[in-house]
C-alpha cells in the first residue's frame, strides 16, 4: 500500500525528524554521553598475574580489577617488540601494512590513530610516560619522547627518572662492575634534572640484567611512581572541567631494569621462585632462527631475575592500583571504559633464552583486561584475540564511527557473550624479523621462510601435551597433514596482513 502524506501532515512529520535530529545531535554531542577511556599499557610483562593462575607473582590490584572487567586468557601481540607491537596497537593495523617492524620505525605521521580518532571525535587524548617506543631505560633517563607519534596527543608527559641508578641495594649479573659507576653519575643525572639540560645516559645504566630494590619511602624517585602521580594529577583535571578523556598511561616496568620497592620484593623468597628447566637434549630440534639472546647463567642468576621481574611486576601493579583508587574517589569510574594491556610478554631463561622478538610462547602470550561501565565484569573470555583488535574494540565501545584503515576486528561480541565462539578469527598470528607464528587451541606453529644465511625452517608444538614447547614435531612425518593446514593457514593470514 502506498502511503499518502498531506501537505501538513508532511510538515509536521519534517517539524517531529528535526526536533528527533536535533535531539540526537545534542545527546551525540553531550561530554556526559561520551565515555572516557583510560587506557593502561605495561611493557614486556608476560601472562603472569596471580589472579589468571600464575602461582608466584602477587597482583592483587590487576586481579582486583578482573572482577569488574572482561578478562582474555588468549591474546597475543602483533610483533614481540615493543616499537611494532604498540605501532600495530594504536594504528589498528599489521605490522606489514603500517610499515613498522623495529624499533626505528613508527606510524606515518598522518595515520588516524585510535588516541588521533578520539581527538577527531571531540576528546582529549594525552600520553604520560611509554605509549609508543621509547628506549627503556634510556628515554625515562634522558626524560626524552622516544619514538612517539605526536599528532596522537593534545597533551603529552615524559617520565625523567633514575631507573638503575636510583639509591638502594642493586645485583647486576652480566656487568656486575656497572653499578660503581652509579654514585658519581647520580650528581650528573640530578644536575641535568634541575636545570632542564638534555642527559646522556651513560652504557653502565642499560642495566639488562640487573635487580634493585629501592627503600619503600625512596619510592617517589621510581618511573612508574611517576607516571601515576601524572595520570592522577590529570583525571583530576578531567573530573573537574568535565572534557571527555583518552588517557593514555604506559607503565615501564617490568622492562629492565627490574627494580621494585623493598615492600613489592617482600613478597619472593628466592627458594620459591621457579627455575625454568629444560631437557638437555632441547636444542637438538631449534633451528637457528628460533635461537635468540641466549645466555649462559648460573641457576642462582636465573632465580634472582625472576624474583627482580616479578618484584616489578608488584610495582607497576601498585600503580595501577592507584590510578583505579582514584577514578572510584572522583566518581569518574560510571563514565570510564578501563583498559589493561601489556605490550609484548619476555623470557627469563626458559630454553636458556632471554627477552622478546621471539616465537616462544612466553614472548607472545599477554593479559588483557577491559572493563566497560553498566556491564558484567568478572568474565573469562578463552578465545583467540589479537592486539589489532583493541583499535576496533575501543571505538566502538566509546560509540565512535568505525576507521576504515583498521586492520583489527572488533571484540564487542565476544565481551558481550564471552562463551561464545568467535567464528570470523579464530586464531592469533604473530610475526618476528624472521618468521611468523600461528597460535591455535592445539597448535603453536612457527615459520621462518628461506633467507640468505638461513634455510626454511617449522616448528610445531603440541600446546595441550608440551606447553612449555620442549618437542618440535615438524620433522615428525606424522603431523604432515597438520603441518600443510597450519602453513596453509598461516600463509593466508601473513597475505591478509599486508592488506
Ligand atoms: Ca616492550
Amino acid at each position: 500500500m502506498e502511503m499518502v502524506i498531506s501537505s501538513d501532515q508532511s510538515s509536521l512529520m519534517k517539524s517531529l525528524l528535526i526536533a528527533l535530529f536535533s535531539f540526537v545531535g545534542v545527546v551525540s554531542l553531550s561530554a556526559s554521553e561520551k565515555p572516557n577511556v583510560l587506557f593502561v599499557i605495561s611493557d614486556d610483562l608476560s601472562y603472569n598475574l596471580g589472579g589468571m593462575g600464575h602461582e608466584v607473582c602477587k597482583t592483587p590490584h590487576l586481579d582486583e580489577f578482573s572482577k569488574s572487567s572482561v578478562a582474555f586468557t588468549r591474546a597475543y601481540t602483533q610483533f614481540p617488540l615493543c616499537a611494532p607491537s604498540r605501532a600495530s596497537l594504536f594504528s589498528g593495523q599489521y605490522p606489514a601494512t603500517n610499515g613498522v617492524s623495529g624499533n626505528g620505525g613508527n606510524v606515518a605521521e598522518d595515520r588516524v590513530t585510535l588516541p588521533k580518532h578520539f581527538q577527531n571525535n571531540g576528546y582529549w587524548a594525552a600520553r604520560v610516560s611509554k605509549i609508543y617506543h621509547m628506549g627503556i631505560p634510556s628515554d625515562v633517563l634522558q626524560g626524552t619522547n622516544g619514538g612517539d607519534h605526536e599528532p596522537s596527543w593534545n597533551e603529552r608527559f615524559n617520565i625523567m627518572a633514575m631507573e638503575s641508578m636510583t639509591p638502594g641495594k642493586i645485583v647486576d649479573y652480566l656487568n656486575p662492575d656497572d653499578p660503581k659507576a652509579f654514585k658519581k653519575e647520580r650528581k650528573v643525572w640530578q644536575k641535568a634534572n634541575d636545570s632542564g639540560e638534555p642527559y646522556q645516559m651513560i652504557s653502565e645504566a642499560r642495566s639488562q640484567f640487573t635487580v634493585t630494590e629501592v627503600a619503600d619511602e625512596d619510592e617517589g624517585l621510581l618511573a612508574d611512581v611517576m607516571a601515576a602521580d601524572k595520570a592522577i594529577e590529570l583525571l583530576g583535571q578531567r573530573a573537574e572541567d568535565g572534557k571527555p578523556f583518552f588517557l593514555a598511561v604506559g607503565f615501564v616496568r617490568p622492562h629492565f631494569p627490574f627494580i621494585g620497592t623493598t615492600s613489592n620484593m617482600s613478597h619472593y623468597a628466592l627458594e620459591d621462585i621457579e627455575y625454568p628447566a629444560f631437557p638437555e637434549d632441547d636444542f637438538g630440534d631449534i633451528p637457528p632462527q628460533a635461537i635468540n639472546s641466549k645466555m649462559e647463567f648460573s641457576e642462582h642468576a636465573i632465580r634472582d631475575l625472576r624474583r627482580g621481574y616479578y618484584g616489578s611486576i608488584t610495582h607497576m601493579d601498585e600503580q595501577f592500583g592507584r590510578l583505579m583508587a582514584e577514578l572510584d574517589r572522583l566518581e569518574l569510574r560510571d563514565n570510564t571504559i578501563v583498559v589493561f594491556v601489556s605490550d609484548h610478554g619476555y623470557m627469563i631463561g626458559e630454553h636458556s633464552m632471554h627477552k622478546k622478538s621471539k616465537l616462544w610462547e612466553e614472548a607472545i602470550h599477554v593479559p588483557l583486561m577491559i572493563s566497560v561501565p553498566g556491564w558484567e565484569g568478572g568474565t573469562r573470555c578463552n578465545e583467540f584475540v589479537e592486539l589489532v583488535d583493541l583499535y576496533p574494540t575501543i571505538a566502538e565501545l566509546a560509540g565512535l564511527p568505525a576507521d576504515p584503515g583498521a586492520q583489527g576486528l572488533t571484540l564487542t561480541g565476544l565481551m558481550k557473550d564471552p562463551t561464545s565462539k568467535r567464528e570470523e578469527k579464530s586464531d592469533a598470528y604473530t610475526q618476528v624479523s624472521k618468521g611468523h607464528g600461528l597460535r591455535t587451541g592445539k597448535w603453536a606453529f612457527m615459520w621462518y621462510p628461506k633467507s640468505k644465511k638461513d634455510k626454511e625452517a617449522f616448528m610445531l608444538y603440541d600446546m595441550e601435551k608440551d606447553p612449555k614447547q620442549f618437542n618440535n614435531l615438524a620433522m615428525n612425518p606424522e603431523y604432515a597433514a597438520v603441518m600443510g593446514e597450519l602453513k596453509e593457514r598461516l600463509e593466508e593470514r601473513v597475505e591478509a596482513a599486508k592488506q
